[in-house]
């Protein structure tokens, strides 16, 4: 039973990356989130991280609006509830409209809560069945075609099974022929976060054909379910939606219209963990696997992932490599490691089963503030 809450920290944090990160809408070099702290009355702690970036590019959330919906709205709902679990916080949450990395960052820490109360993993309390997770890497945009063929050639010897090269218009037949050349049996995804118009359609089809691409996410706007329906129709590769699918109605639509055939699952994007095994489950029953989708978190956010990950829908490899791909020094222990056969062990220890290093945080945090009752 979960007691209710004592104070909830909202720290912001700021870690440099290994290497830049560019998609189709922009480059990182560091990552700029918030991590929620919450406190019970008897000292346990739960944690959950949003993946809100510094700019609306992916969506339109960032750090400042999601920073407002935390400590203005969703920190009130918290102190209100008698029973603080991600249920009741959803419930009363749900009146507010959009805003769901904001909403997703508060349910992941009730979640780490209740899993830490129980004495559990957050895996088996969300059902997870797997002790690894099958994982790949996303790999950014680089300066030039001979340096992303390197850039896949360091992750397929750190044993990375499949590669997600990150396209746009003017970043694609190229450099897709280069890796496919260089690397014949290679598993292929690409992603290019809603960059193409539609009547780049047949375009799209033909270069991901003739380079065995299994897997094309996102091509096309948000809204444009009929576009992605046509590219999937006789495909000869998977058509992945991420930020088409906000929702269960989101994706009910897409799946009747037919216009996926993979899911990427991120639990920012639906608005936590709950929607995120639901729709993914919702998927599974219309046969269409799932995937879960990254968003370059650090361990706190990046545990919480593979904890769903762990569970039956999730039958595809997800977007969760291991720490060092991202960061030098990651506020979490352990780090997470690249295991056999592309997997990343799950994490048994009660909650998201790995510790928030206070000094790491401490070095890289830029704000923090306390809320209380
Ligand atoms: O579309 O999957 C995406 C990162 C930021 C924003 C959107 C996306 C991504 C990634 C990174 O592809 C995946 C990861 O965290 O490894
Ligand atoms: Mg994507």
């Amino acid at each position: 039973m979960t007691m209710s809450l004592a104070a909830v920290r909202l720290d912001e944090v700021e870690l440099p990356l290994v290497e830049p990160f560019e998609t189709s809408f922009g480059v990182e070099h560091h990552r700029r989130f918030l991590l929620v702290r919450v406190e019970t009355k008897s000292g346990l702690e739960g944690w959950g991280e949003c993946a809100a970036a510094s700019d609306p590019l992916y969506s339109s959330e960032s750090v400042a609006t999601a920073r407002w919906m935390i400590s203005e709205r969703l920190v009130p709902i918290l102190f209100r509830l008698p029973k603080p679990t991600p249920e009741a916080f959803l419930r009363d949450a749900a009146r507010y409209r959009g805003h769901p990395m904001a909403k997703a960052a508060v349910e992941l820490a009730l979640h780490d809560l209740r899993a830490r109360e129980a004495g559990q993993s957050l895996s088996k309390l969300l059902g997870g069945q797997r002790k690894r997770v099958c994982v790949g890497v996303s790999v950014g945009i680089q300066a030039s075609v001979p340096k992303l063929v390197d850039r896949v050639g360091h992750y397929l010897e750190a044993g990375y099974g499949r590669i997600k090269l990150k396209v746009r218009p003017g970043w694609d037949v190229r450099p897709v022929a280069a890796v496919r050349r260089e690397y014949p049996e290679v598993e292929l995804w690409v992603d290019a976060n809603q960059a193409y118009p539609t009547r780049a359609l047949a375009q799209i089809r033909a270069w991901a054909e003739k380079n065995e691409v299994a897997q094309v996410e996102q091509p096309f706007a948000e809204r444009a379910i009929r576009a992605h329906a046509e590219l999937a129709r006789n495909a000869r590769f998977r058509v992945c939606l991420d930020e088409s699918i906000v929702d269960e109605s989101s994706l009910e639509d897409a799946l009747g219209a037919r216009a996926l055939t993979s899911l990427n699952v991120k639990v920012a994007r639906v608005g936590g963990l709950s929607i995120g095994r639901t729709i993914a489950r919702r998927a599974a029953r219309a046969g269409v696997p799932s995937w879960m989708g990254g968003m370059l978190e650090s361990g706190v956010g990046r545990a919480h992932n593979i904890a769903l990950a762990s569970t039956p829908p999730f039958v595809l490899s997800s977007d969760l490599s291991a720490s060092d791909r991202y960061y030098h020094e990651d506020i979490t222990d352990p780090p997470f490691v690249l295991g056999p056969r592309s997997t990343i062990e799950v994490p048994r220890g009660p909650g998201i089963g790995v510790e928030v290093n206070d000094r790491v945080l401490r070095k890289h945090r830029r704000s923090s503030r306390t809320y209380r009752p």
